[in-house]
């Protein structure tokens, strides 16, 4: 089976104004699109028919496949890190937050810090590493899960196709709306389970 688009969880209005519905039509609907089509079309190619979405990217060495295969789930991903409803991380992720970075504000302050520093295209990361909460970001289509021991909680887009029609060049104010707004810390939260990788993966 084709890998397909996954539907957004929440109505393409929802996040407005922080995210409007002219940038998840584009952004959902075209260039997550056009993730899944060029992973089908490379997958073809390439006689990888069968696998699960995780399976090709840990199994694809090379490029254009393990950038679109790591695009196609990571923006699957993202999305259910999102939330219309304006949420709190709960208690178990919260003192690990504590332990890890001191405060929430902490580590709002250390993912904008990364987020807003990593140059060019790519993703801001929290992950689970070790036992204890992490912050990185790695570039275009890379993804924690083509690393070992990197269980993926929260991921923040940084294309510029993930912000310019809202916020134009301005990454650090979407940064900043996303982390005030828009962060589903229940679904960060259910990540620590280590399933993270799973939920965003297609067989
Ligand atoms: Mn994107």
């Amino acid at each position: 089976m084709p890998f397909t688009l996954p539907p957004l969880p929440y109505e393409p209005d929802a996040l407005a104004p922080h995210m409007s519905a002219e940038t998840l039509a584009y952004h959902h609907g075209k260039h997550h699109q056009a993730y899944v089509d060029k992973t089908n079309q490379l997958i073809a190619d390439a006689g990888l028919q069968g696998r699960s979405l995780v399976d090709v990217i840990r199994s694809a060495e090379f490029d254009p496949l393990r950038n679109n295969a790591g695009q196609l789930w990571n923006h699957s991903f993202f999305w259910q890190c999102l939330s219309p409803e304006r949420t709190s991380p709960p208690e178990p992720l919260l003192n690990m937050i504590t332990r890890d970075f001191g405060s929430l504000v902490a580590l709002h302050k250390q993912l904008a810090a990364v987020a807003i520093g990593h140059f060019g295209s790519g993703w801001a990361w929290l992950v689970l590493e070790d036992g204890a909460l992490r912050i990185t970001s790695l570039h275009d289509g890379d993804t924690p899960i083509a690393h070992g021991g990197m269980a993926p909680l929260l991921t923040l887009d940084l294309w510029e196709h993930a912000y310019y029609i809202d916020y134009r060049n301005a990454r650090p104010r979407y940064v900043e709306a996303l982390l005030a707004a828009l962060i589903n810390w229940e679904f960060v939260a259910l990540n620590l389970d280590g399933n993270g990788i799973l939920r965003a993966n297609q067989d």
